[in-house]
């Protein structure tokens, strides 16, 4: 695919080896993203996170994959069968994307394969899982998959890992909501009949390839496209940085998954007294 151009003064900032104090202070702190290096070489991930491995690994189990650009088509596939979707020759033009799977519930091990850097303290580790699952997902897709304008959940701060890759990302500030349109606008091609508003928007942009981590900070709008076959990492944070503008939103995440959970158990114990399994509370 094409890569984007872009003009030198409008990518985010690339940084080599940063203390955690020099982090805070430049990006954590002042909520700026940053393309950070220096930090992965180690990790296990790098060179083992293969779609061959995931195939050999973890074949039979189920995942749920969503039309890029439609993300309410969705379908249950095994990563077995998606990877061979992801390898066939034939290419969709709006392809099927594994976004959001949270690999962690089912497989912990995977877990050592990489370490959470050091400069992304996260509160939410503490969170047990019954409160609330982890932030943590693994993203596995082709050429042309991506996610659409987007801000992450419950105002959280992230870092975003590649193993194999490049995405294309575009970034615009808090302040910038009033032209973002809730997300409908797709930002590296806008319809600005539609969307006129989004004329002023401002963004900065990221290439981002293997070794790579971006920090997208709390509030931020960003949309990413994989400009190859991608796998990477993403994990969302609280912690000093950003405890002030996400804990309210995060408790009311926490609630609303609280509340699903209930209802959850509450049909399926109707089911059994009731002999009946309709999705009615
Ligand atoms: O890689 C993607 O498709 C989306 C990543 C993203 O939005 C994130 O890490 O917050
Ligand atoms: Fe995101």
């Amino acid at each position: 695919m094409d890569s984007f151009e872009i003009p030198p003064d409008k990518m985010i900032d690339k940084r080599f080896n940063l203390s955690v104090e020099e982090f805070d202070n430049e990006y954590g702190k002042p909520g700026k993203p940053v393309l950070l290096t220096g930090i992965m070489e180690k990790w296990p991930a790098s060179q083992k996170w293969t779609l061959e491995f995931f195939k050999t690994f973890f074949n039979e189990h189920t995942v749920i994959v969503k039309r890029s650009s439609k993300r309410d088509e969705q379908y249950e596939v095994s990563l077995g069968e998606y990877v061979d979707y992801l390898l066939k020759p034939e290419k969709e033009e709006d392809p099927l994307y594994l976004a959001d799977w949270n690999f962690s519930l089912d497989f912990p091990e995977l877990l050592n394969d990489y370490k959470v850097p050091d400069l992304f303290g996260n509160w939410l580790h503490y969170v047990p899982r019954v409160v609330m699952p982890p932030l943590r997902w693994i993203y596995i897709g082709p050429a042309r998959s991506g996610t659409g304008l987007h801000m992450d959940v419950a105002m959280t701060g992230a870092w975003n890992a590649i193993l194999s890759g490049r995405k294309r990302w575009a970034f615009f500030s808090p302040d910038q909501t009033g032209y973002m349109y809730n997300g409908a606008v797709n930002a590296f091609a806008p319809d600005y009949e539609k969307y006129p508003l989004f004329k002023n928007a401002k963004p900065i942009y990221a290439i981002q390839k293997p070794g790579e981590i971006i920090f997208t900070p709390s509030g931020w709008w960003h949309q990413v496209i994989n400009e190859e076959d991608c796998v990477s990492i993403t994990e969302n944070f609280v912690n000093h940085t950003n405890f002030k503008r996400a804990i309210f939103p995060y408790l009311s995440t926490v609630c609303k998954y609280q509340k699903d959970l209930l209802l959850y158990y509450l049909r399926q114990i109707r089911g059994k007294i009731f002999k009946r399994n309709d999705n009615e509370v």
